[in-house]
């Protein structure tokens, strides 16, 4: 009996040492199940394509003639694997921009591929896609743009409920969509069924963004909702259209209330609702297709610099590619695209710290469950935590023998809330400590950590690493640590 007794005994003992320690409790707002989904495809796609690159324009002003839709080569397949080579998780296209022109043949009105030339108005450009992006794996999402310039009843009650009629059109015959993203321009001068007028609304009330993200979250179970009015969505706009998400940037924001630029770019640390940031850029300098603009896709740096900003400060990446007037997307996008790709994968191939001996000043219970090394076991559901009450803590990393870096990355266990609002770097180069700073940081980079925060440094040679939280909210929860060399070349 005594040996299986002693073992039994053994376990007991060992799991009431474990549920000793209690698992930390949420601290503030927590993401939602669908924002969670959505904040860890890190990056997806845009793509712009509708009359307006056939008119050479930006905002079609909803007169054009449907006639003009006609791509030769039109390929949903290329533009998807295009995005999957460029590391996009998933594609939000244009069904709907300002013009009002319908990429699929709405029931709702004649502005619509069902007028067009193109496969004799049999197409439908929307379905094309949903189509290509479940064969290549991406998730698939709609901006439906709430003001249409081409609609007699825009500014009147009708055409809210059009509005909605086509939203529930788009998300009930596409299959599953993880995203919604209604444009914040709204009202203005447009052709408005002939009328030829301007329109003004208030585009906090008109749109009845209540019931409105309420029916598409019906309608869709995964979904998340992009918007730009007081009664908050799931995602926000970052503030700039550049790329880049500021240095301090916390998930929330005061519900109710519309957010300034400030509050868009850093977010709000005592905001009452988990909002996270979206960063909506394009690959060129305009959202649709100009020919004048092929000698200006972004260069390499330029979206690695990007990339840092974004994803590194604890937002997604929206990166914008414009599909051409043959209906592909253009060769040198492309392989911009997959070079991207292929960088960022280089860059963090490699991570030094799990060679390198973990410790921390403070380890949660003193129980294995949160010791500093899990942050290190590349699981995004273990972390590192601290005691209760403990706010400020630091984690040692010492490496075999001096080893060059010069890319830190941290990340929270976000699902319990944001917590970090403070840390420090600092690396042990021959016997001294030496602080280590973002080398684009023009505010303080070593602030908040969120989901994911990467911080660049010039490469030093060191024997250890020591990260710091300085202050936090509540104990700090950190499943991600990696540090990295990187010989690639960024933009500042
Ligand atoms: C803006 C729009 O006005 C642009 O045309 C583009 O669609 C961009 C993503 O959002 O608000």
């Amino acid at each position: 009996m005594k040996h299986i007794t002693f073992p039994f005994l053994a376990l007991s003992v060992l799991a009431a040492a474990c549920s000793a320690v209690p698992a930390p409790e949420a601290c503030g707002p927590v993401p939602s199940s669908n924002q969670l989904k959505v904040q860890d495809m890190e990056t997806y796609a845009f793509l712009h394509y509708s009359l307006n690159t056939y008119t050479d324009a930006e905002w079609g002003y909803g007169n054009e003639s449907p006639e003009i839709f006609n791509p030769s080569n039109l390929d949903a397949r290329q533009w998807a694997r295009t995005c999957r080579a460029a590391g996009m998780k998933g594609i939000i296209f244009t069904a709907k921009h300002h013009c009002g022109f319908c990429m699929w043949p709405s029931a709702y009105t004649e502005f619509s591929v069902r007028n067009s030339p193109w496969k004799n108005g049999e197409g439908d450009v929307v379905k094309d896609l949903a189509e290509a992006c479940r064969e290549e794996g991406l998730r698939f999402a709609v901006y439906l743009s709430p003001w249409d310039r081409n609609h007699a009843a825009y500014g009147g009650p009708e055409y809210v409920e059009y509005f909605r009629n086509q939203l529930t059109e788009l998300l009930s015959n596409y299959g599953d969509m993880f995203e919604v993203w209604f444009d914040g321009a709204n009202g203005g001068n447009g052709w408005y069924g002939g009328a030829d007028t301007v329109r003004r609304i208030d585009k906090d009330t008109y749109y009845g963004w209540d019931e409105t993200y309420a029916l598409a979250r019906s309608l869709q179970k995964d979904i998340i909702v992009w918007g730009d009015s007081r009664f908050i969505a799931d995602f926000r706009w970052i503030g700039n259209e550049s790329g880049f998400a500021g240095e301090k940037n916390w998930s929330l924001l005061e519900n109710g209330r519309r957010a300034d630029m400030e509050e868009l770019g850093h977010g709000l640390e005592t905001g009452d609702r988990w909002v996270f940031p979206e960063v909506d850029v394009s690959i060129r300098p305009g959202w649709f297709y100009h020919e004048r603009e092929d000698s200006l896709v972004k260069t390499l740096p330029e979206l690695m610099a990007i990339y840092y900003k974004s994803v590194g400060r604890n937002s997604t990446l929206l990166l914008n590619f414009p599909i051409g007037r043959d209906g592909l997307i253009h060769p040198v996008d492309s392989a911009r695209g997959a070079e991207f790709a292929a960088t960022v994968a280089g860059v963090f191939a490699h991570n030094l710290a799990e060679g390198a001996k973990i410790s921390a000043d403070n380890v949660r219970g003193g129980s294995r469950r949160y010791a500093a090394g899990k942050a290190v076991d590349g699981r995004p559901d273990t972390y590192w935590a601290t005691d209760d009450g403990v706010v400020s803590a630091n984690m040692l990393m010492e490496f075999d023998a001096p080893t060059e870096f010069n890319r830190f990355v941290a990340g929270e266990y976000v699902a319990l809330g944001q917590r970090v609002k403070d840390f420090a770097l600092e690396a042990l180069v021959d016997g001294e400590w030496v602080e280590l700073n973002d080398i684009s940081g023009t505010e303080d980079a070593t602030t908040t950590i969120g989901r994911k925060r990467i911080i660049r440094f010039s490469t030093v040679k060191a024997s250890a690493l020591r990260f710091s939280i300085l202050d936090s909210k509540a104990c700090p929860l950190i499943s991600n640590v990696g540090v990295y060399f990187s010989n690639e070349k960024v933009n500042l």
